[in-house]
C-alpha cells in the first residue's frame, strides 16, 4: 500500500482503466479512483475500452471518460504521457479489447493493479487483490482505511464505490458480501449517498425493449438440462437487433436462471461482433471459472466467470451439450 503512496507522488500523470464492457464495479472503481487522486492534486484520465452502460452514464464523472473505441487518439495521447496506469477490476491485459496493443507497445510506467478476480496475469508491477473481495470498489476503501485517506471520499467518490459494491453483490445477496462489506457500506453512507437513489438509477432505468428482449429469451431462448441442473440461453445477433440492442440490455438476465430451483449452472450465450460471448453462473457448489478458462478463453470468479467462442452460435451450444457438460457430469449431478 505504501508502494502506491509512492509511486502516485512520484507520477506527473496517471491514467485509469478498467475492463471491456464495463460494469458498475469497473465504472464506479474508475471514477472513485479518480476523484481521490484528484484531491491528491494528480492529474488524471479515466480511459475505459468501450462504451459505458446508459444504466451508468449518470454516475459523477461518467461524462468526460475517455472510450477508446471512439477517442482512440485523445486516449493514446494520454498513454503516451502518462507515467502511471492504474488497472482496475481486471487482471490479464486480454480484458482491454483493442487497446492491450497500443498499450504494451507505447506505455511506458508503471502499472499499478488492484482487483478481486483469480488467477492474475504477471503484469502489474504492484498489485493489490484479494479474491475473496465483494468488489474492486470494496478493495479501494480498503487501500484508502490503509492509507489514512478516508477523509478524501466525498459523497460522489461515495456514490461511485457505493455503486460498485451493490451491483457486484447482487444488491448484497451474493456470497461474497461479508460483514466487512455492510460495515463499508455503512460507512458510504454516513457521508451523505442517496442509495434508494442509486439503486433506481440502475434497475429502473431500462427501456421497453429490453423488457420484451427479456421475456423473449425467457419464453423462446432457454434450454434447460435437468440431469446436468444446466440452464441456458442463447441469444443471436439476429435476435438482439429484432429488440434493438443496447450494451448492457442483456446484463444481469444470466442471473435469473438460477432463480430455478436447484440450477447450479446458468450460461447466457450472446452472439456479438462475430464471436458468442458467454457469461456463467453458479449456485449449489459448483464452480464455474475452470469450465470458462479450460473451454472458452475466459475465467473469473468462483461463481461468476465469462469467456468467448468462435464457432457459430448454434455450434457453441452443441459444443457445450456433447463435449463440455458431459466432462462435468459428475460434478452437476
Ligand atoms: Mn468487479
Amino acid at each position: 500500500m505504501q508502494d502506491f503512496l509512492e509511486k502516485i507522488n512520484q507520477a506527473q500523470e496517471i491514467i485509469i482503466t478498467a475492463h471491456i464492457a464495463p460494469d458498475g464495479d469497473a465504472v464506479g472503481s474508475s471514477l472513485a479512483m479518480q476523484k481521490i487522486l484528484q484531491k491528491l492534486e494528480k492529474k488524471t484520465t479515466v480511459i475505459l475500452p468501450d462504451k459505458i452502460p446508459s444504466a451508468l452514464q449518470w454516475l459523477p464523472g461518467a461524462a468526460d471518460i475517455v472510450i477508446y473505441d471512439h477517442q482512440a487518439e485523445i486516449a493514446q495521447a494520454h498513454i503516451h504521457t502518462a507515467d502511471l496506469i492504474f488497472c482496475l477490476d481486471y487482471n490479464t491485459l486480454a480484458r482491454l479489447g483493442k487497446m492491450r496493443e497500443y498499450l504494451k507497445t507505447h506505455f511506458k510506467g508503471t502499472y499499478c493493479m488492484i482487483d478481486h478476480h483469480l488467477d492474475a496475469e504477471d503484469f502489474g508491477q504492484l498489485y493489490f487483490g484479494n479474491t475473496a473481495a465483494s468488489s474492486t470498489c470494496e478493495l479501494i476503501f480498503d487501500w484508502l482505511e490503509n492509507c489514512d485517506y478516508l477523509s478524501y471520499l466525498d459523497s460522489e467518490s461515495a456514490t461511485c464505490l457505493y455503486t460498485g459494491i451493490m451491483t457486484d453483490t447482487g444488491s448484497f445477496r451474493f456470497a461474497s458480501t461479508s460483514a466487512r462489506t455492510h460495515q463499508i457500506v455503512a460507512y458510504l453512507m454516513g457521508l451523505g449517498i442517496l442509495h434508494h437513489e442509486i439503486h433506481q438509477s440502475i434497475y429502473d432505468s431500462h427501456s421497453e425493449e429490453r423488457l420484451r428482449l427479456w421475456g423473449f429469451a425467457m419464453y423462446q431462448r432457454l434450454f434447460t438440462f435437468p440431469h446436468w441442473k444446466t440452464a441456458v440461453i442463447s441469444l443471436s445477433a439476429a435476435d438482439l437487433k429484432q429488440f434493438h440492442y443496447q450494451s448492457g440490455d442483456t446484463e444481469g438476465l444470466v442471473n435469473q436462471l438460477l432463480s430455478i430451483q436447484g440450477t447450479k449452472l446458468a450460461i447466457l450465450m450472446t452472439e456479438k461482433e462475430g464471436k458468442v460471448r458467454l457469461s456463467f453462473r453458479s449456485a449449489n457448489g459448483f464452480t464455474v471459472n475452470h469450465l470458462a478458462a479450460t473451454h472458452f478463453h475466459g475465467g473469473g470468479h468462483a461463481n461468476a466467470a465469462g469467456g468467448y467462442s468462435t464457432k457459430s452460435i448454434e455450434d457453441t451450444l452443441k459444443h457445450l451439450t456433447d463435449d463440455v457438460l458431459p466432462q462435468y457430469a459428475d460434478e452437476l449431478a
